[in-house]
């Protein structure tokens, strides 16, 4: 039994706010529901971040010619299905090899071989890890670029943020660039639209979580008997997404009973939006500095490159 999990689930359930870590939702199944999250048109963050990427890594290529950079090492963080590199080096061909970090190896295995498959020529390295903390990466005499698309990093509270952005630091080394995208606040209706779809996909991966514990861990959550919620904190600039008891009842996980009164939740999952400055403002505390802005239309979603 992965026990990681198991104590991750327990601690969390033990809180007086439950709450489940948003990185378990991605078992083989979750994967498949988010992918089907992309697909929605209410998910706005997927498909207006990967439209901007074309324009993005043009210019990324004037930026980097005019400081007389010629190489880039490119290194994606938390790489799952890296779709959104493709456009980056379709467009940045000074790109002289790629790097993806990731927890999870097979998922990530298959990805870089149809990576490979499209850009022949080039190095692509597989690196498995914990990217929140820093890593010994084999680094080239290229110019290191991280790379963290889809507004992942709103998932990090703040502090955490924080956190990983000086870590990515010590990890990419002095000299080194930064590329993230960042989800922006926004219209309300908009932001919970897009995590309480029409079609309940966002909901059946929230759900997702309690039967990967039933399979994975002894437990018998009834998922049937939780409800999806998705609200906005104005006041924290987050999404929370949770899981509403329908009624009072107990759950059995690994031998430890668990109670939930109806109308309890157990909190699953955070994403932070921020106003372009603000975020530029938690990467300047971790001693980035912001060198471009892309912003979509009606500045719903933002690239930013950093450089240390
Ligand atoms: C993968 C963390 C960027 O927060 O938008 C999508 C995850 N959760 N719908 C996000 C997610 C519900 C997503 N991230």
């Amino acid at each position: 039994m992965n026990s990681e999990f198991l104590q991750d689930v327990l601690a969390g359930l033990r809180l007086p706010q439950k709450e489940l870590p948003p990185k378990y939702f991605y078992d083989a199944q979750g994967s498949k529901y988010f992918d089907q999250i992309c697909e929605l048109e209410e998910y706005y963050p997927y498909r207006t971040e990967l439209r901007l990427l074309p324009q993005v890594g043009k210019e990324l290529q004037a930026y980097f010619r005019e400081k007389s950079i010629t190489g880039i090492q490119l290194v994606e963080f938390g790489a799952g299905s890296l779709h959104k590199v493709k456009p980056i080096l379709q467009e940045l061909t000074m790109v002289k090899q790629f790097t993806a970090i990731d927890i999870s190896g097979e998922h990530l295995k298959a990805a870089s071989a149809e990576l490979a498959d499209i850009f022949p020529d080039l190095p692509i390295k597989a690196a498995q890890g914990d990217f929140t903390k820093p890593m010994q990466l084999e680094l080239s005499d290229a110019t290191p670029m991280g790379f963290f698309p889809g507004s992942t990093i709103g998932n990090f509270d703040p502090d955490d943020a924080l956190d990983f952005l000086r870590n990515a630091r010590v990890t990419l080394g002095s000299g080194s660039y930064m590329l993230l995208g960042v989800d922006t606040k926004k219209d309300q209706q908009m932001l919970e639209d897009a995590y309480d779809d029409s079609s309940n996909v966002t909901a059946r991966f929230n759900k997702n979580i309690l039967t990967r514990i039933n399979r994975e861990l002894d437990a018998n959550f009834d998922p049937d008997q939780f409800e999806h919620v998705a609200v906005y904190n104005q006041q924290l600039g987050r999404i929370e997404m949770h899981l509403r008891s329908r009624t009072d009842q107990q759950v059995e996980i690994a031998g430890e009973s668990f109670q939930f009164e109806k109308g309890e939740t157990i909190h699953t999952e955070n994403s932070y939006k921020y106003h372009p400055a603000e975020f530029e403002q938690l990467a300047s505390s971790a001693g980035w500095t912001r060198e471009c802005l892309w912003l979509a239309p009606d500045d719903i979603f933002a690239v930013m490159l950093l450089s240390s």
